[in-house]
């Protein structure tokens, strides 16, 4: 289901990350930019963006379950219809980088979020001294634990907006629609199809 009833197809994003990352400030800023409609709930924010990739209208729903400890255990639950992930780090927090990662390590092992792609948000930017993306991409080891599935770091700053299209833009992009994975079906059949044909020649 889609917004106003319509039957859009819909992609499913989580948003996730330790406390105080800031994926909230994150769906406030895109609510404020872009969205349409919103449904707020106790536990999680939900966002719902229209969205359009390959001449096809979609609608992006926005998940942020909230990055407490006691709603980690929760994270599992909302997996299973996932069409990508969205991972923020706070980038000023050294402190909390080696927890960050051991999270994404995680989050990544789930069987659910299995070759889903992956936005990770280098986020607070504009904080003096914050980490880039690079650094946090190294920290982080991106390229080994990510090798399975398409990927992409973006620095940016919830708070002022620095980076926050771009983020969502590389999410459309890589985000991956119920439609996708037919046209991978049909574009299989049809390679089978015309091995065949051409065999038989
Ligand atoms: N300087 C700065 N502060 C931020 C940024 N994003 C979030 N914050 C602040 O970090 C704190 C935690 O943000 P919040 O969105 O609640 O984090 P959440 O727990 O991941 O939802 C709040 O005080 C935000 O104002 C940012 O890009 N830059
Ligand atoms: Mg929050």
């Amino acid at each position: 289901m889609g917004l106003h009833g319509s039957k859009q197809p819909e992609a499913q994003v989580l948003i996730l990350g330790l406390d105080k990352a800031g994926k909230s400030t994150l769906l406030y800023k895109l609510r404020h930019d872009a969205c349409v409609s919103t449904v707020p709930t106790i536990g999680f924010n939900v966002e719902m963006l229209e969205a359009r990739k390959k001449s096809v209208n979609f609608i992006l729903t926005l998940w942020d379950i909230g990055g407490q400890a006691k709603m980690r255990a929760h994270w599992k639950s909302f997996h299973q219809d996932a069409a990508a992930v969205v991972f923020v780090v706070d980038s000023s927090e050294k402190e909390r980088l080696e927890e960050a990662r051991k999270e994404l390590e995680n989050t990544l092992r789930s069987e659910q979020l299995r070759g889903l792609p992956l936005i990770i948000l280098a986020n607070k930017q504009d904080v003096d001294g914050a980490l880039t993306a690079t650094e946090i991409s190294d920290t982080f080891n991106l390229k080994k634990i990510c090798s399975t599935r398409d990927w992409f770091i973006q620095p940016c700053s919830a708070k002022t907006g620095f980076g926050v299209q771009e983020a969502l833009k590389r999410l459309v992009q890589l985000v991956k629609l119920p439609s996708d994975t037919a046209t991978v079906k049909d574009s299989i059949k049809e390679t089978v199809h015309n091995l065949a044909a051409s065999s038989r020649r």
